[in-house]
């Protein structure tokens, strides 16, 4: 049985995580109210040093999710995000925990052409917002602390994760909330240690990006996005993949955002 941490418990992959993982012995933490359960639940902010040390006790992983998911403004993308991951790493260290996975996204390499289904996971950062650049910095804040303390930190490249894919985009780039859980599974169970990025996306037909990494620890996706492109593209012409803005760079939309907007 492992004891796992997962930060930013209360929002949509957290949620969807926390049925998944219900197999292993969960501490949930949040500044939100988290839904009550046989859990052990912790409120508080993903940058207060004190709380974050105190609820890595005992746990053998931290699955790091909490954060701003989408772009917003630098000072708080700042405080949250980069703060924030800072934080979650030094106060596990502090309490000995070895292996932490850090939720990081596609917009940490947003710029990036989109690949044929073999970009590989450890593509170099080319972020398309102040969000993408606080992934980037969070990987390289989890390669620190790997390489200077030995950690296991697994950086997850989420694609597009929700309960189905709803543009042309998300054809290639969801990751479903199953395939979600199997591969935070095989971050918690791998022998694989140090510092490795991972696509976090399902086996999609249309998928831009390769599983080999994921492979390497044991990922095996099972979903197919394809499954749904009937239902996402009725009513329209099939999209031209090599001209489409939001088709031919990883970001899509967020490579044209305005720097700091907020989005949701
Ligand atoms: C992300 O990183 C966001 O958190 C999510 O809301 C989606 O926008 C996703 O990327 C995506 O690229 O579809």
């Amino acid at each position: 049985m492992t004891h796992v941490l997962i930060t930013g418990a209360a929002g949509s992959v957290g949620r969807m995580l926390r049925t998944r993982l219900a197999h292993h012995t969960l501490r949930l933490l949040d500044v939100a109210p988290v839904e009550d359960g046989p859990e052990d639940i912790r409120t508080a902010d993903v940058t207060d040093l004190d709380a974050l040390t105190a609820a890595c006790a005992g746990v053998d992983a931290v699955v790091h999710l909490a954060g701003i998911s989408s772009e917003g403004p630098w000072a708080d993308i700042l405080r949250v995000n980069i703060d924030g991951t800072r934080a979650v790493l030094e106060a596990a260290r502090l309490a000995g925990v070895t292996r932490v996975i850090l939720a990081s996204s596609n917009h940490a390499v947003g710029f990036q052409e989109r690949g044929d289904g073999d970009m590989p996971a450890d593509v170099e950062a080319r972020p398309d917002t102040y969000y993408g650049v606080s992934k980037a910095a969070m990987e390289a804040l989890g390669k620190l602390y790997a390489d200077r303390f030995g950690m296991t930190v697994t950086a997850l490249r989420i694609g597009s994760c929700f309960p189905e894919p709803f543009n042309a985009r998300s054809l290639a780039t969801w990751l479903s909330p199953d395939d979600c859980g199997r591969l935070v599974e095989a971050t918690l169970t791998t022998p694989l240690g140090g510092y490795r990025a991972v696509w976090g996306v399902s086996a999609n037909t249309r998928r831009w990006w390769s599983l080999a990494a994921g492979e390497e620890i044991g990922y095996h996706p099972v979903d197919d996005a394809e499954a749904w492109a009937d239902k996402v593209l009725a009513g329209q012409d099939e999209p031209d993949w090599s001209t489409e803005p939001d088709l031919v760079q990883v970001g899509g939309a967020f490579c044209r955002t305005p720097l700091g907007g907020r989005m949701h």
